[in-house]
């Protein structure tokens, strides 16, 4: 720093000092129109960031449909429907037994049959018309908190199902997003820790941009009695789940749902978007893809692509990241919970196979120990 700004002295000649005082007057002025302009601008963006609308139904349905929904890591198609409709979502809940590692089983509870439960898509508007079935050979009544519900309990209290029933609510689709579902029937932690969690999109009226690819990801945790990859059958350790110590933490239920030939598929120079959601029941994720960035962030599952050029976001349990990005480069990107020791020792790891042509101006390696990569 220097002293040079500072020139303008109280013992300045006379003809300095009025100058030094027109100048101080003018940047007075300018000083409050730039204020202004600011506290305008401000408000303007108050005005739309914190408007609050009530919002209503939608009075006009037309129609009605079934929904398809999928298992993971598959994304039902996107809406072309440019009306609201009645969307009749049918899901059973089923008490079955799954491979959560290599030989390792776990008895899951679930909606659809798979962990993680069906992907359902609606659009923002739809009136949705939620049946829910307890299969017959249930053991326990299971009941579904969709976090996309405007009303009592995200429906879990209208739902609740005894083995062999079946329970129907209807809500209107009012907010736009990716939101979690999960069983919401006492103890609430044990039927999440043992699988009962999916994920439901609003799309927006006017849809989500165009992509080549959707997949569904969902990372949750395991609380075994077990060690982690011991085979056999494995039990719910409550005290685990309590101390938030699981022995899993995986995507789309168990480790390698994702890995070798269970890679997700793109080509390069396809555009890929990820519903991610984060089942918990405890731990917040740190989602990241090596070797990629993502373009575009829909920060908690909102319906903004809020944040560009992002490594890892985090997504709470409960919460849910749509991430997109484009395939530049051929090869294996790893899909990972950064918090790190999840990844490579409870299972928190996922590969996205890019095919297609390489460009080795995006990334090449020059010299190194001779490991051929991918
Ligand atoms: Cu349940």
């Amino acid at each position: 720093m220097t002293v040079q700004t500072r020139s303008l002295a109280p013992s300045a000649p006379a003809s300095r000092f009025g100058l030094a005082l027109l100048l101080a007057i003018l940047a007075l002025l300018f000083s409050v129109s730039l204020t202004g302009c600011t506290r305008q601008a401000d408000a303007a963006e108050a005005g739309v960031n914190r408007a609050v609308p009530i919002r209503s139904a939608s009075e006009e349905i037309t129609g009605q449909e079934i929904a398809v929904v999928t298992h993971a890591p598959n994304v039902p198609p996107p809406i072309t429907r440019t009306h609201p409709t009645r969307v009749i979502v049918n899901l059973e809940t089923t008490e079955t037994v799954a491979e959560i590692a290599d030989s390792v089983k776990y008895p899951v509870w679930t909606f659809g049959g798979q962990v993680p439960g069906s992907f359902i898509r609606v659009r923002e508007g739809d009136l949705v018309e939620l049946h829910l079935h307890n299969a017959k050979n249930s053991t326990m009544p299971h009941n579904i908190d969709l976090h996309a519900v405007t009303g009592p309990g995200g429906g879990a209290a209208a739902s609740l199902t005894m083995p062999g029933g079946e329970s129907v609510f209807t809500f209107s689709a009012l907010n736009p997003g990716l939101y979690v579902y999960h069983c919401a029937t006492s103890p609430v932690p044990m039927h999440m820790a043992n699988g009962m969690y999916g994920m439901i999109l609003v799309e927006p009226k006017g849809g989500l941009p165009k992509v080549d690819k959707e997949f569904y990801v969902m990372q949750s945790e395991f609380y075994t009695k077990e060690a982690f990859g011991q085979h056999g059958m494995s039990h719910l350790d409550m005290e685990k789940g309590i101390e938030e110590k699981p022995t899993y933490v995986v995507f789309n239920g168990s480790v390698g749902s994702m890995v070798g030939d269970k890679a997700l598929q793109a080509e390069v120079g396809q555009r890929i978007r990820l519903f991610v959601g984060n089942a918990g029941p405890n731990l917040t994720s740190s989602f990241h893809v090596i070797g990629e960035i993502f373009d575009n962030v829909y920060q908690e599952g909102g319906s903004v692509a809020n944040q560009h050029n992002v490594q890892t976001t985090l997504i709470p349990a409960g919460g849910a990241a749509i991430v997109e990005f484009g395939a530049e480069k051929a090869g294996n990107l790893i899909m990972v919970d950064h918090a790190i020791f999840r990844a490579f020792n409870k299972g928190a790891l996922g590969m996205i196979k890019i095919n297609g042509k390489d460009d080795a101006k995006i990334f090449a390696s020059v010299k190194g120990l001779g490991f051929k990569g991918e």
